[in-house]
């Protein structure tokens, strides 16, 4: 018989809300192996891994300059196995937003912010992982800029 309610989004709907859901944010300018283990080790928190990614706008108000445009650091993201959803980062504020509304289980993020999210811990578990050592844009720069 043919059912008249669509299952799908009832299975939609059904898994979203059995599924754990993590979210991180950062620049992720000039991709290396310390951010492929931040976020491999941030979707194996989960059963999904939402990436808000720094705009060019918010960047400089970190004081980064880019090498990849918000959009092609996007699309680079969208195309690795541990991320799920690409988002904007436009602001410091939008966490607490994002976690309500995505129905986010875990935050994640490297230890260099150790602490500094910690006002999260009344939405959801804030989870600081270990930096990889030995690697950064910054390093790839100067390497690069010397060679
Ligand atoms: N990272 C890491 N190991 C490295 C370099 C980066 O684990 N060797 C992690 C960072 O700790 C961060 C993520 O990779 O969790 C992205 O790093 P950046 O692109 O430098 O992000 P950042 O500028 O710290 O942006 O609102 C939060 C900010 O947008 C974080």
């Amino acid at each position: 018989y043919k059912t008249t309610t669509p299952l799908l989004p009832f299975c939609q709907t059904l898994k979203s809300s059995f599924m754990k859901k993590v979210i991180t944010y950062g620049t992720f300018d000039l991709l290396h192996h310390g951010h492929i283990r931040l976020l491999e080790r941030a979707r194996a928190l989960g059963d999904h891994l939402t990436v808000a990614v720094s705009t060019d706008e918010f960047n400089l108000g970190k004081g980064k300059v880019c090498t990849y445009t918000y959009s092609e650091r996007a699309h680079i993201l969208e195309a690795i196995r541990y991320v799920d959803e690409v988002i904007p980062e436009t602001n410091w504020e939008q966490k607490i937003t994002d976690v309500k509304e995505r129905e986010i289980d875990v935050f994640v993020i490297g230890d260099d912010w150790e602490g500094k999210f910690d006002f999260l811990k009344e939405h959801c578990e804030v989870v600081y992982l270990p930096r990889t050592a030995g690697i950064s844009t910054t390093q790839i720069k100067s390497s690069l800029s010397e060679s």
